[in-house]
């Protein structure tokens, strides 16, 4: 028996109730595909409160790189995610922020969320912030975080979330390269027993950036800062005498919402830009059939709002459709692994979202922890960030849903803005492993090594999509040659994903990884040519090569092959040399698992370094390594094995 087929039925309590079931989705689907502009359009009325009509549904260039979602409308994406539920809502709890102590909670209900987003709106204005500039957010998980992506939105600013584990020069090179006006950050932040000085960071970065007027600090922990005069201003005491009242800007569909930087296999971060109309749209939709979502809801997302997941499906997705949406600020171990129960027991949690790599570290500490808990709400379970390992998926889908939920494996991208491939809690019996079937409008198609498309029901290959969606990215900022090169190079007129994967005979796709030098290390996305550079600006490094290897709780852990530059340091000296030097450039998160040096790497007779071996030898896989007749000195690989 093979792992496509190990089948679950549709639980129980989904069987019926649920927005669609398996022949909805059928019909629905090919509908989406057959009329692809009367199904979003329809979409578009029924879920988005539009300013002004389009006049033309969708339009792409996928040779250009050019693609339109309701071109000629107009809306504000702050008043779809606040101001129209106060009629219906207000009262209701839109925020649950639970801090980084268990039961440190605030709440805020739609009229409230209101209040603070208008001020925040009005403080940033009051910067001299207007539409289409750009504002940095380098913040940890603070409520403020999601009122000041909502404040940009609502002003027609273009926010740049930064991930609060980044460095000071990767915050410097993403500030500079979208030329941010005013960069918001913390006094600290707080995630576990950690403490991390973001505003000490912030400043660092700040002294090479010119393009930044004002530095506007949220005090988190009210711990010690420098705030230089003329350019820092504390947030909480303008945050008190703004107004709560100010005007939604009216934007047009296609005006940029943010940008949000993603590796990619280049030294560079590309700078992801979504835009308004198409994204909301497609964020609220797959929000709500993805998860079933139901009025009465609470929803967990416990990623992070410095990632894609955090944008989509904790802010902007659930709060469109009106929802309870949780904040969480800790992490999954603090202060047990008992967390993340704790915080769905609390709050009734009925929707969880979260990634493998989490649950793989909770499950590592046995099934008590969830035992423990009265997780009898949870109704929908959800995984996102990487493939799910069958064993995983059935701890998550037994011991944390009892078999009473579905478990929804969603794949997408940063590129793709929400989720592409996946199950619906009614319509999808399961495999764990699988993100099943592609939602309504995507069409997915698998092209083999000679650029063939896969015509048979059954195959492999690298995974693309032959159409656009409406969520789906617009370009890189500042470089839309990088986008078409990327995205729609490979195969011409389509979307390439840089994943491979499999479809089986029930249509259903898994997802194999990425074919390029991207690797996905506990759920952060990160680009092996990134960390090259980092290692290489060591002084005890010529040269390096990085390399992704299987990981029990990381998915993929990090091997660097470094070449020494000197001859007078230790062992332990050269890996600290390293190791601070990718904490500088990038963070502790990128950090490799292990750093081993070796008098040179394996090359062809060309120069090329042969990433193929390396990965076989990261992987502990040195049987066989395959094809070594190209090397230009074999002697090389003796010496790596001995290592
Ligand atoms: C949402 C997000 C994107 C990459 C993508 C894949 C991998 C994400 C899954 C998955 C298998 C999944 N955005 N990936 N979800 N692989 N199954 N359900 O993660 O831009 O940070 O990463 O993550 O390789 O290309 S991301």
């Amino acid at each position: 028996m093979s792992v496509h087929d190990i089948v679950y039925e549709i639980p129980e309590p989904l069987q019926s109730g649920t927005y669609v079931n398996d022949t909805q989705y059928n019909e629905l689907y090919r509908r989406s595909l057959d009329d692809g502009d009367s199904f979003w359009e329809e979409m578009a009325r029924e879920y988005i409160h539009w300013n002004k009509e389009w006049h033309t549904v969708s339009k792409w260039d996928y040779v250009k790189g050019e693609i339109e979602w309701f071109a000629g409308a107009e809306l504000n994406v702050s008043y779809n995610c606040i101001d129209r539920h106060l009629a219906v809502r207000a009262d209701k709890t839109a925020l649950i922020w639970e801090g980084n102590e268990p039961g440190d909670v605030q709440t805020f209900t739609y009229r409230e969320l209101h209040a603070r987003v208008c001020k925040a709106a009005n403080v940033l204005q009051s910067l001299g912030v207007t539409k289409g500039d750009r504002v940095a957010l380098y913040l940890p998980m603070v409520p403020e975080l999601t009122f000041f992506m909502l404040a940009c939105a609502r002003i027609g600013a273009i926010h740049s979330v930064i991930f609060a584990g980044f460095s000071a020069e990767s915050l410097r090179d993403r500030v500079l390269d979208a030329s941010c006006k005013v960069l918001i950050t913390a006094d600290e932040g707080l995630r576990g027993s950690k403490t991390i000085p973001l505003k000490a960071i912030a400043d660092e970065a700040v002294r090479q950036c010119p393009c930044i007027e004002t530095v506007l600090v949220v005090q988190r922990t009210n711990g010690n800062i420098d705030l230089e005069q003329g350019r820092d201003v504390l947030a909480g005491p303008l945050m008190e005498q703004a107004s709560p009242e100010c005007e939604p800007v009216s934007c047009s569909s296609e005006d940029p919402l943010f940008i949000l930087y993603t590796s990619g296999s280049t030294g560079k971060p590309k700078g992801v830009l979504h835009t308004q109309g198409g994204y909301l749209l497609y964020t609220t939709v797959t929000h709500k059939y993805v998860f079933d979502y139901r009025e009465d809801d609470v929803y967990f997302c416990a990623a992070d709002i410095g990632w894609i997941t955090g944008h989509s499906y904790i802010v902007y997705g659930p709060l469109s459709n009106g929802a309870t949406t949780v904040m969480f600020e800790s992490t999954p171990m603090y202060p047990d692994a008992g967390r993340y129960w704790d915080v769905c027991e609390r709050h009734k949690v009925n929707i969880f979202y979260t990634a493998p790599t989490a649950l793989r570290s909770i499950e590592k500490h046995g099934d008590d922890f969830p035992a423990q808990y009265d997780l009898s709400a949870l109704r929908v379970l959800g995984s996102v960030g990487e493939p799910i390992n069958v064993d995983a998926w059935e701890w998550y889908f037994k011991v944390v849903g009892r078999e009473q939920c579905s478990l929804v494996d969603t794949w997408w991208q940063t590129e793709t803005g929400g989720i592409l491939l996946t199950p619906l809690p009614g319509a999808t019996r399961l495999k764990p492993g699988s993100a099943t079937r592609p939602f309504f409008g995507i069409e997915p198609c698998l092209i083999d090594d000679n650029g063939q498309e896969v015509a048979d029901a059954v195959g492999k290959g690298r995974l693309f999509m032959k159409r656009s969606w409406p969520g789906q990215m617009r370009t890189v900022y500042g470089d839309h040659d990088r986008f078409v090169q990327t995205y729609f190079s490979e195969q011409p007129g389509y979307y390439f994903s840089g994943d491979a994967a499999e479809r089986d005979s029930d249509g259903y796709y898994w997802v194999r990884g990425r074919v390029d030098d991207v690797v996905n290390v506990s759920g952060h996305r990160l680009g092996t040519a990134e960390i090259e550079s980092a290692i290489d600006s060591s002084p005890a490094v010529v040269e390096a090569a990085v390399v992704g290897a299987p990981h029990d709780i990381k998915g993929t852990a990090l091997f660097a092959f470094c070449v020494p530059a000197v001859e007078d340091m230790t062992d332990e000296e050269m890996q600290n040399s390293v190791k601070e030097a990718v904490r500088k450039e990038i963070g502790a998160f990128a950090i490799p698992d292990t750093i081993r040096f070796s008098s040179s790497l394996p090359r062809t007779r060309s120069g090329k370094i042969m990433r193929r071996i390396l990965r076989k030898i990261a992987a502990g896989d040195t049987r066989d390594l395959g094809d070594v007749s190209t090397l230009a000195d074999a002697s090389i690989i003796q010496e790596l094995l001995s290592a």
